[in-house]
């Protein structure tokens, strides 16, 4: 083993700098001492890695949010420290899961900035000379707790007790102007990304906005005591916050300001690097892949050229020419509200250089599409800056002023290119690439389920898998092995048994492990269907009141969700759900059958009890609307069924899994797009009694949302829709029937054959290789950005 933790040390580190001993230390207190620890122990790997990796050519991950969760667990984990830690601390009278109440660093929203975290830690293991830039926000996602039912947010000051993770690189500030002179100082925060078994650690450089002013001692003599520190105030405000939006765009003048900011001050670290190492600038391109996490930070196009031009005097020939090499694009949704559009007159206020820039760009592909004999109104719908002159688009000009395109699942690459991008594809289709998202199986395998890790290693006689999923597909043989799935099943028993210990000391709810765990666990959003789960187990619910359904297996049906502050539909939802939840319970014909229990504050570590202590993976939003989804391969690696819909990933879990494996429902692409305007929802209540019964719910008084009307909206937004959308636009009612007919089967087959159920959720585990992120990070790294991994240089343990 290449490290050990230092216990005289860690005792020195806390009586003299937190003044306590360790038996005596709180969790940030102890948590403190072991991150400067590590920090200072990882040093010299740290260095050795950076300097290699800008020693060579290497990529650079662009993002808005990275959900990186709880780091020290990990950490551990990855340096083989984990079991170190434990004893040690046993040893000083202090215990390992105390650290469970420190704050995940929740710097992201949902499924696009867990994927960046996944990333990273792949190529962190792969060897792979890839870093990641960001903003270091200093209040993530909002914490939830729920009063009545309805969801309230509250500040996440996720980083007030200290942060040992991260290290201010002052020296490394660069400084970001925006219009009208104004200048703000990003300094970066770099975190170590520790990879598994390999003395190779990446960093995550997190920018955090200051003033340049520092003190004004005019406005101060004057008695102006806190217009003396004003502009740094402001200045700070850049990385205040977190935009706590998912799948929605709005046009906000902070959100432009913060992605100007970390767009241009990694451009420049990145010339900065590129300059120091003596290189030619016109060979930028050559040393560096930009890979750009949606179109939030795609204003880092206009800013390498704005730099290359003015600052460094190339021509814009050459300039344009560096961007399309070291540019790529990943887009993460086809919600038509998330592409990224901004007024022009807002750019020009914010980041005149880089419209100007952008106008450039913009009347090059102009004079491009004319020379291809391209029609004006064909141009009109492709320019990137729209409408005279008014409305600059950002994921045209990421798919124009860069190389790679990508979607991220088959599905989702192939309606890119059918719809959304379809002229750009038509355009150019060697630029359009898919790259199947994926998990990192050390968080969401060896972390989270040690047990399920265990069994894995002993009957490979190696714990090799965890570095390479693949390894895992074999153990499909021991599906008839009783044995085997007996002790898998024991297994799940016990993860149930940890979940329910855990929800019971959140939540202060109590749920027998020999219930089915049925979870469905995501942002809250329309296209996601929570309504179609809340109205699935009222259907059920009734069906058990009036004795149609019999023999049902008792089952949890727990969900984990935020809403967006400002998505009333959303919270609506959510309060929905609560209020079915003590509908139940109050009902003694049901409450020994069905649990309903929305936990509080889902985030990344409530995920790795809930991924692992599931039976049942939810997976069920409107066919062609999840891009991929990310969750739905967390479950299936912790070995579940996924009850789902033909969408985004699930399709590729059911082909490496097994049609037979699984739970699939509902309307297919296809089926939807041959609905058109004839879809009415209303002809589906009008046949069906029961589905009318369970709507009802909403406005017949079963069910309070407090006077408030908002269950009346939703009622009405389903049969005769709003001003905006057409009625049931997720095709909620369309899907119940055949939602509700998989649910009960999967009830029956584990009623009927509970091992076979297992049998089932083991399937799904040893097959979950392929969703491993280090296949999608060896994807990037050999088909888009063209890096390698330089394993000989680092240490292998
Ligand atoms: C500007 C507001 C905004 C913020 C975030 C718009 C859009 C986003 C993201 C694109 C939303 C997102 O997280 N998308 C999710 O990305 C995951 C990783 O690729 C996919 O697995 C999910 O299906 C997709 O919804």
């Amino acid at each position: 083993m290449p490290y050990s933790l230092d216990k005289a040390k860690l005792i020195s580190n806390l009586e003299t700098k937190y003044g306590v001993s360790a038996d005596k230390a709180t969790p940030w207190q102890l948590h403190n001492a072991i991150g400067e620890q590590v920090t200072e122990l990882i040093a010299p790997s740290w260095n050795k890695s950076t300097k290699a990796h800008l020693s060579s050519r290497r990529a650079m991950y662009l993002s808005m949010e990275f959900l990186m969760g709880r780091a020290v667990y990990n950490n551990l984990l990855c340096l083989g420290l984990l079991g170190n830690a434990d004893t040690l601390l046993k040893d000083l009278g202090a215990d390992i899961n105390s650290l469970e109440e420190i704050e995940d660093a929740a710097l992201g929203n949902g499924g696009l900035g867990r994927l960046a975290a996944c990333f990273l830690d792949s190529a962190a293991t792969l060897d792979l000379p890839l870093d990641g830039y960001g903003i270091r926000y200093k209040y993530g996602l909002f914490r939830q707790s729920f009063v009545n039912g309805w969801q309230c947010e509250a500040a996440d000051n996720w980083s007030q007790f200290g942060d040992p993770w991260s290290v201010r690189r002052e020296q490394e500030s660069v400084v970001v102007e925006y219009g009208g002179g104004v200048f703000v100082r990003a300094v970066p925060y770099d975190m170590p990304i520790i990879g598994y078994g390999t003395n190779h650690i990446g960093t995550l450089r997190l920018w955090q906005a200051e003033g340049t002013s520092g003190f004004d001692f005019a406005k101060f003599d004057r008695g102006d005591y806190l217009g003396a520190t004003a502009s740094d105030r402001e200045a700070e405000n850049i990385s205040a916050v977190l935009y706590p939006n998912d799948n929605s765009y709005e046009g906000r003048l902070l959100r432009l300001k913060q992605e100007v900011f970390f767009s241009t001050a990694s451009v420049k670290d990145a010339i900065r690097h590129h300059l120091n190492a003596g290189r030619d600038l016109r060979d930028f391109h050559k040393y560096h892949a930009i890979q750009l996490n949606d179109t939030h930070p795609v204003l880092a196009i206009p800013a390498l050229i704005d730099e290359l031009t003015r600052v460094y005097n190339l021509d814009f020939d050459a300039a344009f020419d560096i961007a399309k090499r070291t540019f790529n694009y990943t887009n993460h949704t086809i919600m038509p509200e998330a592409l990224e559009k901004w007024d022009s007159t807002m750019l020009i206020d914010v980041v005149p250089r880089l419209f100007k820039v952008l106008v450039q760009l913009n009347e090059r592909f102009i004079s491009e599409m004319y020379a291809k004999d391209f029609t004006k109104a064909h141009i009109e719908n492709m320019k990137l800056i729209s409408n005279s002159n008014t409305v600059a688009h950002m994921a045209r000009t990421a798919v124009y002023a860069g190389g790679a395109v990508n979607g991220v699942a088959e599905i989702h690459t192939e309606i890119l290119k059918a719809s959304v991008l379809k002229d750009w594809y038509s355009l150019d289709p060697e630029k359009f690439q898919n790259k199947t998202n994926g998990i990192t199986p050390r968080r969401w395998l060896a972390l989270c389920n040690p047990e399920l890790s265990a069994l894995f290693t002993e009957l490979l006689g190696s714990g090799d898998w965890v570095r390479d999923t693949d390894k895992l597909k074999p153990l499909a043989k021991y599906a008839d092995d009783m044995s085997v799935i007996d002790k898998f099943v024991r297994i799940k028993e016990i993860r149930k048994q940890k979940l329910a210990d855990y929800i019971e000391k959140r939540e202060g709810v109590k749920i027998a492990p020999s219930f089915i765990f049925d979870v469905q666990v995501k942002r809250l959003h329309e296209y996601k269907r929570q309504l179609l789960n809340a109205f699935s187990i009222l259907y059920i619910a009734y069906g058990i009141k009036s004795g149609e359904i019999k023999d049902f297996q008792p089952t949890a049906f727990i969900f984990g969700a935020k809403a967006a502050p400002a998505y009333t539909r959303a919270k609506t939802i959510i309060k929905y759900i609560n209020e079915i939840a003590k509908f139940i319970k109050s009902d003694p014909q049901l409450r020994d059958l069905i649990k309903v229990l929305f936990v509080q504050n889902y985030n990344v570590s409530y995920a790795e009890y809930l991924v692992s202590g599931a039976d049942v993976s939810e997976q069920i939003s409107t066919a062609g609307t999840e891009a991929s989804g990310t969750g739905n391969m967390k479950f299936m690696q912790n070995g579940t069924v996924t009850l789902g819909t033909y969408d985004g990933a699930n399709i590729e879990i059911v082909r490496e899994a097994g049609e037979e494996n699984n739970y699939i429902f509902g309307a297919k692409v296809e089926d939807i797009e041959k609905f058109g305007p004839n879809y009415d929802p209303r002809k589906i209540i009008l046949d069906d009694s029961k589905i009318e019964k369970v709507l009802l719910s909403l406005i017949d008084g079963t069910l309070s949302d407090d006077g408030s009307g908002n269950f009346r909206e939703l009622y009405y937004s389903l049969l005769e829709g709003a001003s905006w959308h057409k009625a049931d636009n997720y095709y909620l009612l369309y899907d119940l029937r055949s939602y509700v007919d998989a649910k009960l089967q999967l009830n029956r087959d584990f009623v009927g054959d509970k091992r076979g159920f297992y049998k089932k959720c083991w399937l799904n585990a040893v097959n979950a290789g392929f969703f491993s992120s280090d296949r999608t990070i060896k994807d990037y790294a050999e088909n888009i950005w063209r890096i390698k991994a330089e394993a000989s240089r680092f240490t292998k343990f």
